[in-house]
């Protein structure tokens, strides 16, 4: 091999040695996963190719209509519009952008309860709308304290969260939608984290409420690179009506496609192929199945959580659980672990630590990191 490319090889290979491998369970704290080896092959097929030109990549355009065929009926619809992001603040950034487009728009304000994720804070400030968030005290939002807020602000949007990121709590998405309608507020579900989840779960029974196009839902974000074993980046934006979708197009007369879509110009089609081929690899039961698994460690988590003296746990509605101790501050016990090797990350609303069950996690890594984390708090 050339020296120069050993060299590079080599220092490279240093650079991965220290960083921290999903494998090892030790990252408990992050949405991420490694990604399943046929999505790694797809989007390696695909890695030229851009997703911003359909027209000469058009085999992309041919996969994404698969996908949405096959992710519709998951969602309770028969057909969906919809584009491959670079993940949930893309999907969220363009959801604003379309509800910014309708003319029914009459005050610049983005109408939330306080568990949104920051991409929302964000994207309200970028795009210039006032973001007005309802306190929740950790709950689901209650529809009647939402309809309030909706007469006195008028909102531009409504945006709820299937699956929030610190507690992992479903706002329900059914009853805010009948108030969407009834003011005719473009509505938007933030399931970047719960979309491959919730649907799984409903049907399960492990649940109480469903992801779908309820009629005042306009758009729904799911993220393929948190649970649906994709690589980074790719999420997914679903719109019920064809002209929200094309509302985040913008003219590029001067390709050959004649426009462009979402926030990136030149964009990953590796994202395209990687989803289209986990979709049809798990499709809806693949996808339940590793969505109990997932459910059920997170289950023994908490259970386990509990044994431990001093500590007070969350029950896990999502993968999620959220746990802190009675006397050692979180953020202490956070750095604490991070000595220990575990990433965890934190909960600030609760002041407690998350750890988010993705689908590489093992019962080993559990029972080793309880291990660890009872003889971090008897010290
Ligand atoms: N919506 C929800 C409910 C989320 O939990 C996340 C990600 C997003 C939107 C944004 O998705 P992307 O990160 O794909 O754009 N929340 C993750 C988390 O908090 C990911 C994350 C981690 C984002 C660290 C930012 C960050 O600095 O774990």
């Amino acid at each position: 091999m050339d020296k120069k490319v050993s060299k590079i090889i080599s220092k490279l290979l240093k650079f991965y040695e220290r960083t921290p491998k999903h494998f090892e369970g030790k990252i408990l704290g992050s949405m991420t996963t490694y990604p399943h080896a046929l999505a790694i092959y797809a989007y390696n097929l695909f890695i030229c190719t851009n997703y911003g030109d359909p027209f000469i990549f058009s085999a992309l355009k041919k996969m994404e209509e698969e996908i949405l065929l096959e992710i519709s009926k998951w969602y309770g619809e028969t057909k969906l519009y919809g584009y491959i992001t670079s993940g949930g603040t893309e999907s969220n950034f363009l959801s604003i952008i379309s509800a910014m487009m309708r003319n029914s728009c009459k005050n610049r304000v983005v109408l939330a309860p306080d568990t949104v994720h920051v991409s929302i804070i964000k994207a309200s400030r970028i795009l210039g709308l006032k973001l007005v968030t309802i306190p929740t005290n950790n709950s689901p939002i209650d529809p009647c304290v939402l309809e309030n807020y909706v007469r006195k602000y008028e909102p531009c949007i409504i945006i709820v969260t299937a699956g929030t990121t610190e507690l992992g709590i479903i706002d329900p998405v059914e009853e805010v939608a009948k108030i969407s309608k009834e003011y005719n507020v473009y509505m938007h579900v933030d399931a970047a984290y719960g979309g491959l989840l919730i649907p799984f779960l409903y049907k399960a029974g492990r649940i109480k409420q469903d992801l779908r196009f309820y009629k005042g839902v306009s758009s729904i974000s799911i993220d393929f690179h948190k649970n649906g074993l994709t690589p980074i980046p790719s999420g997914m934006i679903l719109y019920k009506n064809k002209n929200d979708l094309e509302n985040i197009c913008f003219d590029a007369s001067y390709t050959l496609y004649g426009k462009y879509c979402g926030l990136l110009g030149t964009r990953p089609g590796g994202p395209v192929a990687s989803v289209w081929a986990m979709v049809k690899y798990y499709g809806f039961d693949g996808y339940y199945e590793q969505a109990i698994n997932m459910h059920d460690l997170a289950r023994y988590t908490y259970e386990k959580l509990q044994g431990i003296k001093d500590i007070c746990v969350y029950e896990p509605i999502l993968p999620i659980v959220v746990f802190k101790h009675r006397r050692i501050p979180y953020i202490e016990l956070l750095y604490k672990l991070v000595r220990k090797g575990y990433y965890l990350y934190k909960s600030p609303s609760v002041k407690g630590l998350r750890i988010v069950v993705m689908p590489h996690l093992r019962k080993e890594h559990i029972d080793e990191f309880i291990r660890v984390l009872e003889e971090l708090v008897k010290e």
